[in-house]
Parts: C-alpha cells; structure tokens; sequence
C-alpha cells in the first residue's frame, strides 16, 4: 500500500507531465508493488488537484473493453477513468495537438443516463432502462508514458491515458437499436484503418456501461442521472499527427470527422 504522500507524489507527477505535456516513464518502475487500490487512489487525488483548479468532471470513461484495445496495449482487463469538460470537443471542432505528447483516436459509442446506476449487480437490463439516449463519440487519449509504455496499475493512475473527447450531435434513444450489429469504420486520411462492431464492446456496449456500476460499487460510488459514459473504444487507438482529418463512419448513424489542426 502506497503511503498518504506517495499518494500525493504520484498524482503530482503525472499531473505535471500532461501540464507540460512531456512524457514520464511509468510509476511502476519506481513503486513496483503498488496495488489497484493505490493506483485509483492516485487517479482520485489526480482528480481532487483538477477540480481544485476549476475542472469539471465531463463524463466517465470504461477502456480496454474491446479486445482490439486490449491486444494493441497488452493488457487485459477492463479499467475506469474520468473526462473533464475541459477536454470536450463538439463535433465539428478541430483539434489542437498543442499541448499534446503523441494523440491517438479511438471511436466509442457513449451513453448519457437519465437515471442513477448502483452496483453490484448492475446488468444490461438496468442500464437500458437508466439511458436516456446512445451517441457516437471520439476519444482522444495521450498517455503522459513514454512511448505509451505501460501496465494496469500505471494507467488507472494516469487516469486511464484521456485527455480530450468528442462527442457527437445525433442522440439515439435505445429502443430499436441495434447497437450490437452497429458497423464502426474507422477512416484516416482517406484509407480505411480500423472497424468492427458494436459486439466488440464487451459483447454490447450497454456491458460496459454496467461494468463501470459495479467497479465502483466496490468504493462504494454510483453512477449519477445525467452522467456521460464514453464505453471503450471499439477498434485499436489510431495515431494522429497535425493535418490528419479522420472520419468515423457509424452505419446508420451518420459519420463523425475530426479534423487535426495542421
Ligand atoms: C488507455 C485508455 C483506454 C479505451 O477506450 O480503451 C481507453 C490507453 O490505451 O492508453 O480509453
Ligand atoms: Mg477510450
């Protein structure tokens, strides 16, 4: 267990690297026992200096829920983390590497909920009666890592790599959608450079969602009405570089473009 200023250090240390947007090795090089327990505690302190410099926490994120996630990180098991509305785009917005390490995109589909949802045993059914209506939204993540070279403990603490987010204008109510068939084509420059479905998301996105219910139900936190919670990227993260447009195309959605400003 790390102690009360270990705590404190770590937060600091990952905070200051995406303030000066300069990469850190991770911390478990120089803590190596810490536990989940430690690292979310981290990303809770990290989230304490945010809100204390007037931050506002935009919505809740689930990663690695998609195998392709998985595999391109080399880790396996799901983790959360936190958006703040600072980080927010809306479609059609650019996006600024200033102040970025090394962005890369995923394409997500988020969820905003109209009530309140209490683990531990959240299920599917629950976080469909709790939706409000389903979105198409982009994640831009920029672990403060070098080389986004990590383990689970190292990006709990470095609030699960987020850093900005997209969220799209069309809003979705559940009933009649096929969320799982839901087709996700990823498109960079023109070439097509990812896609799947729905399905990769932990079998249906609404998993996660419950997911997310029931890891924090072990702190014993709920997932407040009116909370955004972006799912997980559905393919593998795509890096993006100034000049580069990216287009995501949701099957019977419409497509999302993000543009990076040159
Ligand atoms: C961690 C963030 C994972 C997702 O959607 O799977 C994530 C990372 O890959 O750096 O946000
Ligand atoms: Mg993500």
């Amino acid at each position: 267990m790390l102690t009360v200023a270990e705590i404190e250090t770590l937060a600091e240390r990952v905070d200051d690297a995406e303030r000066k947007a300069r990469a850190i090795t991770k911390i478990t090089d120089d803590f190596p026992t810490m536990t989940w327990e430690d690292a979310y505690a981290v990303q809770d302190r990290l989230r304490q200096r945010k809100l204390g410099r007037g931050e506002q926490v935009g919505g809740l994120k689930m990663g690695f829920t998609s195998l392709a996630k998985m595999e391109q990180m080399g880790v396996h098991e799901p983790i959360h983390g936190f958006v703040t509305a600072h980080g927010r785009l809306n479609e059609g917005d650019t996006l600024s590497c200033a102040g970025l390490i090394h962005p890369r995109v995923e394409a997500e589909i988020a969820f905003v909920l109209k009530s309140e949802l209490v683990g531990p045993d959240c299920d599917i059914a629950a976080v469909i009666a709790a939706t409000d209506y389903v979105t198409p939204a982009l994640e831009v993540i920029d672990s403060r890592y070098e080389n986004f070279r990590f383990d689970l403990t190292s990006v709990i603490a470095d609030n699960t790599s987020a850093a900005r987010y997209v969220v799209g204008k069309a809003r979705h109510s559940l009933a009649g959608l096929d969320r799982v068939n839901l087709e996700v084509v990823v498109e960079k420059n023109g070439a097509v450079v990812a896609r799947d479905t729905g399905a990769a998301v932990m079998g249906d996105p609404a998993q996660a969602v419950a997911a997310l219910a029931n890891m924090l139900a072990r702190t014993g936190k709920t997932i407040p009405a009116g909370t955004l919670v972006m799912t997980g990227g559905v393919t593998e993260a795509v890096g993006v570089a100034p000049g580069d447009r990216l287009v995501v195309r949701y099957a019977g959605w419409g497509d999302l473009v993000l543009n990076i400003a040159a």
